[in-house]
């Protein structure tokens, strides 16, 4: 049976798990120290056997890599350094015989600046390509105004030779693409049919929210029409052919997000909003907020609700620009496993799409990294312009090294081995130390990992359809320890309940579920009116009480 045989039917990714990779960090095949294509390939089986559906891939095509991928230089061309278009073709066809798919990162706010579009663009202001970019007349020490860049510095940059500023919400090296201009679309739209016609299972779009904007009025994002570019791009390209959909949405709140996961599937399965996520960050990500567990409870209710049969969620702690839950949210220390293992439960018994990102399911780590180490523009921009504006060098690290993208960027550990069996050369970025005692091979050699217990979630995802159908009640939303809540739907009813703490936990377990064994429990039977530090378990009943 394959991917498009055995999975491929309308709303598919509803009942999914997906698995994000980093390609650069995931495996080399040849040894020159960077993960590639046929890396990816060779690691098939140990994705089967964690029992994912699909593959989502940070981008893979032609990029002179100053943000790692997210600038890219030719759509239609597979990086030298991934492997080639063929190694592409293998990867979907071996994928697809493990029934999984692959799904491709779209880059579409932006290009690099070495595009072939932008190189003729700042050719002339008459270059038929001048105008899929963003312009303002100037003059060199006034640019049209004091937008900032996501990376550091202005959002204008100035050519003399046009004696224009052009617009970038991120590096200079990535230029905006120009959503109001029909060519723009249209040459997108043709690129993004070019791999459906691939074979590739969906498509994840990067700050998809971000291609309408107004930046005379400083709105980066959720400009006027944005609903209106979306609408085209769904029935231009990937509308009507089940393939998953996931828009990155920094700007989302529960309105638009309902808009953008329709049930009528006008726009994309789902989103990836990030409410929940920056609940530790006081405005900017380096400066970080007290919080409490009822608020991220609160958060997670509002959106299992709000768009329980309205939209979809996607659920996910973990992606390459975020630092790794179990040192930002579990406990990286003594109980590292066993906190990973609670925030897996509590995140897997939701209802939406969950991700995993590449390593999670192992319990890795952020890295004890500073800027020697970082491979990543923010993390050293900000570093570096911390320390320029007055944060003492030990607090700039601090903050930096909390919550840099690089903590999820360190080469995938498979094994205790050299360069943690990532690579038989120099790693593009250095390994985690810790690889020697988490890594795959040690994971698959007990039954008792972290990975066992994704894999058991993932199962039970797909045996139960209370995963997919249920409501969501949230129970004691006050208890700063415990994560508990109900699903009801499908003809079962589920109970979640997890302490999300280092400290014993009171919990007293619902009558209903007293008299059943738990479907999952993280570490044995738990105790009647306790739950153990970061023990987490699930309950399964027959019917919807
Ligand atoms: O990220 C969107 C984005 O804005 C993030 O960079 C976020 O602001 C930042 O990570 C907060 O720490 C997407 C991609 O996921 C990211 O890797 C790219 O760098 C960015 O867009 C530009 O393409
Ligand atoms: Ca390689």
């Amino acid at each position: 049976m394959t991917f498009w045989a055995q999975k491929h039917r309308p709303g598919w990714w509803k009942n999914a798990v997906l698995y994000q990779i980093y390609p650069k960090s995931f495996q080399d095949a040849n040894g020159d120290g960077i993960g590639d294509l046929p890396g990816i390939t060779a690691r098939l089986d140990y994705l089967q056997t964690l029992g994912v559906d699909a593959l989502w891939l940070s981008p893979i095509f032609a990029s002179p890599q100053v943000d790692n991928g997210y600038d890219i230089s030719d759509y239609r061309a597979v990086d030298p350094m991934f492997g080639t278009l063929d190694d592409l073709r293998a990867l979907i066809r071996a994928a697809d015989a493990r029934g999984i798919g692959i799904v491709l990162d779209l880059v579409l706010n932006h290009t690099s600046d070495q595009h072939r579009w932008f190189q003729e663009a700042k050719k002339s202001k008459d270059n038929p390509c001048h105008d899929y970019y963003i312009w303002r007349d100037g003059t060199p020490d006034a640019p049209p105004n004091g937008m900032k860049a996501t990376f550091g510095g202005p959002a204008w940059t100035w050519v003399p030779e046009l004696g224009q500023y052009y617009f970038h919400q991120f590096a200079p090296q990535q230029p905006d693409l120009n959503w109001e201009n029909p060519a723009v679309r249209r040459a997108l739209y043709d690129m993004i049919n070019f791999w459906i016609a691939e074979g590739v299972a969906g498509f994840r779009l990067d700050v998809i929210d971000q291609i309408a904007k107004e930046p005379d009025n400083g709105i980066t994002a959720n400009g006027p029409r944005l609903m209106e570019f979306l609408r085209e791009l769904n029935r231009e390209t990937f509308g009507g052919k089940d393939l998953v959909t996931v828009g990155e949405a920094w700007g989302a709140d529960l309105a638009r997000a309902r808009q953008y996961s329709a049930p009528d599937g006008s726009v994309f399965s789902m989103v990836f909003q990030f409410e929940q996520m920056v609940l530790d960050q006081d405005g900017s990500k380096w400066k970080a907020r007290p919080w409490a567990l009822p608020e991220l409870k609160a958060s997670i209710a509002k959106w299992q609700q709000g768009l329980h049969g309205a939209g979809w969620n996607s659920l996910f702690w973990n992606n390459h620009d975020l630092p790794r839950i179990v040192s930002r949210w579990g406990d990286d220390g003594a109980h590292r496993a066993d906190s990973a293992k609670a925030l897996a439960v509590v995140l897997h018994g939701l209802q939406g799409t969950p991700y995993i990102y590449q390593g999670e399911e192992l319990g890795m780590t952020n890295a004890p990294f500073g800027p020697q180490d970082w491979r990543d523009l923010e993390s050293l921009n900000a570093y570096r312009e911390l320390c320029q504006t007055g944060t003492p060098p030990p607090q700039a690290l601090a903050a930096v090294q909390r919550m840099a993208r690089d903590n999820a960027r360190t080469p995938m550990q498979w094994t205790a081995g050299p360069n943690a069996g990532f690579t038989t050369g120099t790693p593009w970025m250095r390994v985690n130390p810790n690889y020697t005692a988490i890594n795959a091979e040690a994971a698959l050699a007990d039954p008792g990992s972290v990975f066992y217990t994704y894999q058991k979630l993932i199962a039970l995802r797909k045996a139960n359809p209370v995963f997919a159908a249920g409501d969501f009640t949230l129970l004691c939303p006050g208890d700063t320890q415990v994560f508990a809540y109900l699903r009801r739907g499908g003809g079962q009813t589920m109970l979640v309940a997890a302490n999300l703490s280092g400290r014993p936990a009171a919990f007293a377990l619902p009558a209903d579920f007293a008299a059943v064994p738990p479907a999952l429990a993280t570490q044995g039977a738990p105790t009647p009116g306790t739950l153990r530090p970061w023990e987490a378990a699930l309950w399964l009943l027959p019917g919807e009480a």
